[in-house]
């Protein structure tokens, strides 16, 4: 990648889905016409059943059952609130008992959480991992109970589909990196240096949304040069603070790249704080909350792709097919939509 002089670029990236409306979705019926997640593809065949898991795990009836839902980290961020109210509308839609705890962005407090919802005697699990490693205790207390535990959006790396969890539901998080370095490309007219707001350290999502930009990059012989990597830990303060440091650093910067939309509106607030105006600096951005669409439309962000945090209908559907005996898959992947300068207004409404 040829160094480029010109404007620092940092483009935020987040990923926006529009599907088709679902009841129950926690969206009022006139909102948009947007929000179920869309299975794009699967990966392994659907044999985890209760015959094959941990060494067989009692057949039960889902309407019989609590489950419990271990959410990570705390609902300041849309895509946590939309995650947590998805799961608990679709168990309010199947009838299903459903406690749910909340780690506030603490690992030690999502294995206590989980510990804690088996004591009380769930017998399902659905888990959102707050980091990819780490949760080993935790598994290990459903194991010894017999608890199968589904899992959601980020990914226990080192752990085996049908023995330390059924299954896993989320985004290819390398290809929204990917579809991220495209919408810079054309955001900037592939010229800047680009400083990077990492995502939360120890998380998959970071390592492959981060991954997948720098590889597009390459791919595409773009001109663009990575001059800084900083995380924001996945939060808007932590978002703003880094840019303002960015900024002081490199005042010629021409737009900002972090990998998620709350560091991207934190970028926002330190870019206006700096006296910047709408359009001074580009932002791509990634999840889709509606913060970050309607930053398009205020022309302070300039593309943003989807992370759809709406796990509720795939997640239950996979404990359903798990004790039917249908089988859960290793991986199921869903599909991701993007707002941009010409669909923002239309879409807006599919924004979480
Ligand atoms: C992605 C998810 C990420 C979101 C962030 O599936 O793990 O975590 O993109 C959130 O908003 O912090």
């Amino acid at each position: 990648m040829r160094l480029v002089r010109g404007a620092t670029v940092i483009a935020v990236l987040a990923l926006t889905a529009a599907c088709t409306k679902s009841a129950g979705e926690g969206d009022t019926p006139e909102a948009g016409s947007s929000a179920a997640q869309q299975v794009q593809a699967t990966a392994g065949a659907a044999s985890c059943t209760p015959e094959k898991y941990n060494g067989g795990v009692p057949k039960l009836d889902l309407k019989t059952i609590t489950v419990g839902f271990a959410q990570s980290e705390k609902e300041a961020n849309p895509f946590r609130i939309t995650e947590t109210q998805s799961i608990k509308d679709e168990a309010n839609k199947r009838g299903i008992k459903l406690i749910t705890t909340n780690a506030q962005s603490d690992l030690n407090k999502e294995i206590a959480d989980i510990q804690g919802m088996i004591a009380q005697g769930a017998k399902a699990l659905i888990i959102s991992p707050l980091n990819s490693e780490g949760l080993d205790p935790a598994l290990k207390a459903a194991q010894d109970a017999k608890v199968p535990v589904m899992t959601i959006d980020r990914l226990l790396t080192t752990k085996k589909a049908c023995v330390d969890y059924l299954g896993w539901i989320g985004s290819d998080f390398v290809v929204q990196g990917q579809r991220a370095a495209d919408a810079m490309i054309k955001a900037t007219g592939d010229q800047g240096d680009v400083a990077i707001l990492l995502g939360a350290s120890g998380v998959n999502v970071t390592v492959d949304r981060t991954k997948g930009f720098k590889d597009q990059l390459v791919a595409k012989g773009s001109k663009l040069k990575i001059i800084a990597e900083q995380t924001g830990d996945f939060t808007r303060e932590k978002g703003q603070k880094v840019t303002e440091q960015l900024i002081s650093a490199n005042p010629g910067i021409g737009a900002i790249y972090a990998e998620n939309d709350e560091m991207a509106l934190g970028a926002v607030a330190a870019l206006k704080a700096a006296g910047k105006k709408a359009g001074d600096v580009k932002i791509i951005t990634i999840d889709g909350t509606k913060g970050a669409v309607q930053g398009i439309l205020d022309g302070w962000i300039a593309g943003v792709i989807e992370s759809n945090p709406r796990f509720g209908p795939l997640a239950f559907q996979a404990l359903e097919d798990f004790y039917s005996g249908k089988g859960v898959v290793e991986k199921t992947i869903i599909s991701d939509k993007e707002y941009t300068t010409e669909n923002a207004q239309a879409e807006l409404a599919n924004a979480y």
